[in-house]
């Protein structure tokens, strides 16, 4: 069975992952090397930080398969924030929950305008390297409205608040084989998957 190993320590993107690749793939990720500590996201695109976590997780592990995805929540108005900067949009170290209120504040801050939810999109790019080599990275984006008031408590981030186009229940409602058929993390992996089973 071939090994993947994702360079991510959010064990929410490792679970849909494998969830989404399916049996056929071996998904393991930084607890399986607790000596290993993932590079300082240092880029300002989300396919930059993706390489540098893939080629970090890779420089240490050779011959290995490492796929690394960098994401975020991109709000129109608040000009695309937070981006990427969503893990650490209320401070350095933020939990989600701490990443949702400053979301929520700074929304309410725009509200009373009749409006109260917001166009937005997850983002996600993965990056596939092995050796310190970037061997295909791939895009994903999912459309859809912030709410104010959060919904359900399923997935992570900013899933409670957050309704996909064409549903009227967040991703913290939606079922995870729902969320895991139309996500920007699906959207990005059905693409990497093609490269993957394509033959050389
Ligand atoms: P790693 O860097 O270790 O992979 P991370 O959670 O810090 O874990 P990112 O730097 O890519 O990952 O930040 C992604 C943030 O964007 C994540 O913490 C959430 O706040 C948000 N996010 C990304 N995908 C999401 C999803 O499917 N649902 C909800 N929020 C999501």
């Amino acid at each position: 069975m071939p090994r993947l190993l994702l360079a991510t320590s959010n064990a929410h993107k490792t679970a849909e992952v494998a969830a989404m690749l399916g049996a056929g793939w071996r998904v393991e990720d930084m607890r399986a090397h607790p000596g290993l500590e993932l590079p300082e996201e240092t880029g300002v695109t989300f396919e930059e930080n993706a390489v540098i976590k893939a080629r970090g997780a890779s420089a240490a592990l050779p011959g290995l398969l490492v796929l690394a995805d960098d994401s975020g929540l991109e709000v129109d108005a608040l000009r695309g924030e937070p981006g990427v900067w969503s893990a650490r949009y209320a401070g350095a170290g933020a939990g989600d929950a701490a990443n949702r209120a400053r979301l929520k504040k700074e929304l309410r801050a725009l509200a009373g305008s009749g409006d109260d939810t917001f166009a937005a999109r997850f983002r996600c790019c993965l990056a596939l390297v092995r050796d310190g080599a970037v061997l295909h990275v791939s895009h994903g984006a999912v459309e859809g409205r912030i709410r104010l008031e959060e919904q359900g408590a399923g997935g992570f981030g900013y899933d409670a608040l957050f309704v996909p186009e064409g549903y009227n229940d967040s991703f913290g409602v939606l079922p995870a084989e729902v969320k895991n058929q139309l996500s920007h993390r699906a959207r990005a992996l059905e693409e990497m998957r093609r490269w993957l089973e394509t033959p050389a």
